[in-house]
């Protein structure tokens, strides 16, 4: 019916129309038909969504046009970068590139959120697409895997066996801090090869599998790296930014820096990928614990699309209180961090510095990065930074609230991070003077104007 309204439609205009693929077209108008179509505001676009043939998901067009070019061939090339910048954009519009002007028509569902929604619903489909034909998934997440990979691996799990499929988790090193959730998993009701080695991955990796890499795109930092130089067919779905060496042989690849984590975007894709998949209340926990750790809270890079993504946990069981308790500290860490903030210092009235005294405690840096996150609920407080000394090394962890770019500022000690989250190790020096190194580091940047 689509393919008629689209034929119709073109043949108005005496256009050479050939159908490229099952769902692509290229058309060749004369110029004086642009106009009728500019005219029209592409009406298109809305006359093929009120195709209703019982069809799950909502058809949507997205035209490139070329327009003013020297040649035809210029032409043609403009046109293709306008259909990626309209594919680029969401979908569901048409964009006219006549030399260095473009313009865009449509995409009524415009709010950035709604258009982006169409990459969640397409990459979705696209990656049933990719697992229906093979026999096992084997999901993995990365190094010293944290709660938003196992909640992200555990979606995946539950989407992958749904579907039919054989589906295991890779985990090798498991660390304290996913433990109580991880234990959920084996009450019983799990199979008990859920979760296996990366050497029992190894050699379960054949032609039938998909490598599904989880809440991480570089291939240093996966858990099994050698599975991904057997893997025939890799799934990247990852919340950060791509850098240099991320890995570049997926079939499929959804890497959205606007979302807030891997369980984010697993539970929009749960959602999109078939009414089927059911997720249990255990496995909603795990998602939805992902995404209060990796938002601190709701805190940090939450959009509209975060609190959606907990709501639809939420609904499917996620159970705030019992998350809450799986994240509750040791008597002893909450002291340590408790000592760091009774003892923090306010340097040039805007930065908060203290010292976790790591005695006893079993992952000191982990206590030294919360007190550093807590010391920014103090008024005033720009950033801060507290120092952990652990296996011979000081280590620095560093936090701001908005204004002040800690990146940077750690970089400048040989560390790095993100705008707000950053970090250095120093060796070589007690955690005093690893500290003054801090202030003159903050006494710089002052005097330069890089912060204020
Ligand atoms: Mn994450």
């Amino acid at each position: 019916m689509i393919d008629r309204k689209i034929v119709r439609y073109f043949d108005g205009m005496q256009a050479i129309m050939k159908k490229l693929e099952k769902d692509k077209y290229f058309f060749v108008i004369e110029r004086r038909y642009l106009q009728e179509l500019l005219d029209s505001q592409f009406d298109i676009l809305e006359q093929v969504k009120t195709v209703n043939i019982g069809n799950e998901m909502r058809i949507t067009l997205s035209i490139g046009i070329g327009d003013g070019g020297g040649s035809y061939a210029q032409c043609y090339d403009f046109a293709r970068q306008a259909i990626d910048m309209a594919l680029g954009r969401g979908g569901d519009q048409a964009v006219v590139k006549d030399g260095e002007n473009i313009r865009y028509f449509g995409g009524k569902s415009n709010s950035k959120e709604k258009t982006t929604r169409v990459k969640a619903r397409v990459k979705a489909h696209a990656f049933r697409e990719l697992i229906e034909n093979k026999d096992r998934l084997l999901i993995m997440g990365h190094k010293l895997m944290d709660i938003d990979s196992l909640g992200a691996a555990v979606g995946i799990w539950r989407i992958a066996t749904t579907m039919g499929k054989e589906a295991h988790i890779v985990s090798s090193a498991v660390n304290g801090a996913i433990r109580p959730m991880l234990e959920r998993f084996y009450n019983g009701d799990y199979p008990e090869d859920m979760f296996i080695p990366e050497e029992k991955a190894l050699q379960l990796l054949d032609e039938d599998s998909v490598l599904v890499v989880v809440d991480t795109n570089r291939p240093s930092m996966v858990e099994g790296p050698r599975l991904l130089d057997v893997a025939k067919t890799i799934v990247v779905l990852d919340h950060h930014r791509q850098s240099q060496d991320s890995i570049r042989n997926a079939q499929l690849s959804y890497v959205e820096t606007y979302a807030s984590s891997a369980c984010e975007m697993v539970a929009e894709v749960v959602q999109y990928i078939s009414d089927d998949v059911k997720i249990r209340a255990v496995e909603a926990d795990a998602m939805y614990a992902g995404i209060v750790i990796d938002t601190h809270n709701f805190q940090n890079q939450t959009g509209v699309r975060t609190f959606e993504a907990a709501a639809f946990l939420r609904r499917n069981g996620a159970d705030v209180t019992r998350v809450r308790k799986l994240f509750r500290e040791k008597l002893d860490d909450y002291r340590a961090k408790s000592e760091a903030i009774h003892n923090a210092e306010i340097y040039r009235e805007n930065f908060a510095l203290s010292y976790c005294d790591a005695t006893g405690l079993d992952n000191p840096t982990v206590v030294g990065a919360q007190a550093a996150n807590d010391l920014l609920d103090v008024i005033g407080v720009k950033a801060s930074v507290v120092a952990t000394t652990f296996r011979e090394k000081v280590y620095l962890s560093a936090r701001a609230i908005d204004e002040v770019n800690v990146q940077v500022m750690m970089e400048k000690l040989g560390g790095g991070g993100h705008r707000t989250i950053a970090g250095a190790q120093l060796s070589g020096l007690t955690q005093e003077e690893a500290m003054e190194q801090v202030k003159q580091v903050i006494d710089e940047m002052l005097l330069k104007g890089e912060i204020s």
